[in-house]
Formats: C-alpha cells, sequence, structure tokens
C-alpha cells in the first residue's frame, strides 16, 4: 500500500537547487489522497490514483517566504533530476461522464503512459508529491520553475521500459545552445534530442530576459508524436527577478488521451482538477495546451486584462501555446473553468473551481 497523491490543484516545484537541498516553489492547492495500489494488467506499472475530490490548497507560507527570500537575492543555478517513466494512467478514474451520465468501462480509459517525473540528485529517491515537493505523480509532469536570470540544469534519464522508445526534453523560453535544444532533426541533432532507453542527457538552459511567463517542454524526439498523446509533457515557470509570488497557482495543460480532450490528463467533471481558492487571494492560471488541436481557457464568472488592455474571459490556445493570468479573487461559489470548444468541453474539458470567502 503506498500513499498517491492527487493530480490537481496547484503545483510547487520539484526542485534540486544548488548544494542538493531540495527547495521549492511553491504550491496551492496539493492535497494527499490515500489510494491502494491496484490490481492492472502490468503489474510492474502504478496506476495513478484518482484526484482526490477536494484539493485543499494547504498552503505553505514557511516555504513560500524562503523560497521569495532565496529567490530576490540573485540569480541561482536550479538543478533538476528528471526521467521517464512508465505508469498506467487513468484518463477517467471515477469512470464516469458526470455531464451525460454515461459510464466510461476500464477499457477506454486506462493508458500505459510515459511521464516525466522528478527526482532527488542522482534519480536515487523519487520527490514525493506534497506541497513543499511539487506535483510529481502524471500528467503533466513536474514544473520546471526559475525566475530570469537563473541558470537550471536539467539531468534527464530516459526509462521508459514499456515501450522502449527514445525521447528527449525540449524546453520553450529558455535560452540555451543547440546542443541543449532537445529536438531530433536527422543528422543534425546531438545526443539531447533522441536519448537511448537507460541512457541520460543534461540540458543547460537559462532562464533570459524575455524568458519569463509559462510554457511547454515536452519530447521532441523522433517518437513525440507517440509520446505526447501517452503523457510526455510539463510546465515551466518562469517568473521575472522580483516578481511576487500568487497565494494559488494553478496549472491547466489541453490535450488529448485516448480520444478523450483532457485537462491535466484527465477527462470530466470529477476527474479533471477541482482547484481552489478563498476571495482576497491572487489567484494564478498557467494555462497550456499540447498536442493537435485548438483550445480556448473559459473561467466561469470571471475576467482578466489582456495584453492589449481589454477585458476578457476567454483565451485561445493553439498547440504548443500558453499563457499566465493573475486576479485577485473577489467571487466566492462554484465555477466551471472549461475549453469552449463545445465538442472538447462535453468529451471531457470541464473541471470546477470553488471559491471560499
Ligand atoms: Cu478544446
Amino acid at each position: 500500500m503506498k500513499t498517491r497523491t492527487m493530480k490537481a490543484a496547484a503545483i510547487a516545484v520539484a526542485a534540486i537547487v544548488a548544494g542538493a537541498v531540495p527547495v521549492i516553489g511553491r504550491t496551492a492547492g496539493a492535497s494527499e489522497a490515500a489510494g491502494a495500489r491496484q490490481p492492472v494488467p502490468d503489474a510492474a506499472l502504478e496506476l495513478t490514483a484518482a484526484p482526490a475530490a477536494a484539493a485543499t490548497g494547504a498552503a505553505e507560507p514557511a516555504n513560500v517566504a524562503r523560497e521569495n527570500a532565496r529567490s530576490l537575492v540573485a540569480p541561482r543555478r536550479r538543478e533538476y533530476w528528471i526521467k521517464a517513466v512508465n505508469v498506467r494512467w487513468d484518463v477517467v478514474p471515477n469512470g464516469k461522464d458526470a455531464l451525460h451520465g454515461i459510464a466510461i468501462p476500464a477499457e477506454k480509459r486506462i493508458l500505459t503512459a510515459v511521464v516525466y517525473r522528478a527526482y532527488t540528485r542522482g534519480w536515487k529517491r523519487r520527490l514525493p508529491n506534497t506541497a513543499a515537493a511539487g506535483d510529481n505523480d502524471g500528467i503533466p509532469g513536474p514544473v520546471i520553475e526559475a525566475r530570469v536570470g537563473d541558470e537550471v540544469i536539467v539531468h534527464f534519464k530516459n526509462e521508459d521500459r514499456h515501450y522502449r522508445q527514445k525521447h528527449s526534453m525540449h524546453f520553450h523560453a529558455f535560452t540555451y545552445a543547440p546542443a541543449s535544444d532537445g529536438a531530433f532533426i536527422p543528422q543534425v541533432s546531438g545526443r539531447g534530442a533522441n536519448v537511448p532507453v537507460g541512457r541520460s542527457f543534461t540540458y543547460r538552459l537559462v532562464a533570459g530576459p524575455q524568458s519569463y511567463g509559462t510554457w511547454p517542454y515536452h519530447d521532441h524526439s523522433s517518437t513525440m508524436h507517440d509520446s505526447i498523446p501517452r503523457g510526455l509533457y510539463g510546465a515551466v515557470v518562469i517568473y521575472r527577478r522580483n516578481e511576487a509570488l500568487p497565494d494559488r497557482r494553478f496549472v491547466v495543460a489541453f490535450g488529448e488521451h485516448l480520444g478523450f480532450n483532457t485537462i491535466n490528463g484527465r477527462a470530466f467533471v470529477g476527474n479533471v482538477p477541482t482547484f481552489r481558492a478563498r476571495t482576497g487571494e491572487t489567484v494564478e492560471w498557467n494555462v497550456l495546451a499540447v498536442g493537435e488541436l485548438f483550445h480556448t481557457f473559459h473561467p466561469h464568472g470571471h475576467r482578466w486584462i489582456s495584453p492589449g488592455g481589454v477585458p476578457i474571459d476567454n483565451q485561445d490556445l493553439g498547440p504548443g501555446s500558453s499563457f499566465r493570468i493573475r486576479w485577485k479573487e473577489d467571487a466566492p461559489g462554484n465555477w466551471l473553468y472549461h475549453c469552449h470548444v463545445e465538442s472538447h468541453q462535453m468529451n471531457g474539458m470541464i473541471g470546477l473551481y470553488r471559491v471560499s470567502s
């Protein structure tokens, strides 16, 4: 029996910051859900637990303060130890499309996934998926976080023992030399673009002046068209040097798995993360899209100011697009957030946002 943590609400960062001190960013909303190891066709793989119905949003003010204090002092080097691993991933853990009252049988919703996971130095121990250590149990992968000016070193190891495909990590937004691009081009790209099973590669990145924002990272190897629908992607979150952290940080990753339109690898209300906040809090949404489709991000009861100065409540996203928005929460209640492409919404891309006063 193991404790599994839900993949939901917010994310903290599974960084191992210079000198092997596991530190981390900030999380709002991760909560732990006890779950039994469940029988699956391939017993070697772990079945990811269903998201807990209630993401409690347990904040960790001490960690936030420490992180803030360190980050604001000077640029620093952040190191991540990441593996691509296989998990059994249930896209619809509660087994139902609640809007239509339809049961989804296990054979249609369980996927042998390939996901990124963060480890301690030397890939020795998987970092726990707690508020302190980050969202680290599935889709999307752990947040890669930095501030402008930071150097980010990502040690990647391919442990895709199920499909035995080559993989890589390709990071949007960072500044780097071509050797750290992670994108496969026959006879041009280097070792980091197609890392064989059991091998590793270290990507060397810098968060430059134009790197702030939220971005995808993903497999860009020769197998990316297989592995992205199997879960090999995550979010890069880069803040300006002196940017204050929000009270709540949410990551919303639109994608497609097993024919469902998914948010964070899950489909339908009750499976897609339920995000939580309180009035008066600064709420940050980090939204990205991977895969083949265009989506829109539409949270009910809220709006924000676009870069052009115009209020907006529905933001378009193409494949590989991303954005970050914040608002000061002032609207208590139970709200929906969803993709406004109606067929996507009906096929899973819809979740709850609960605001308490
Ligand atoms: Cu959509």
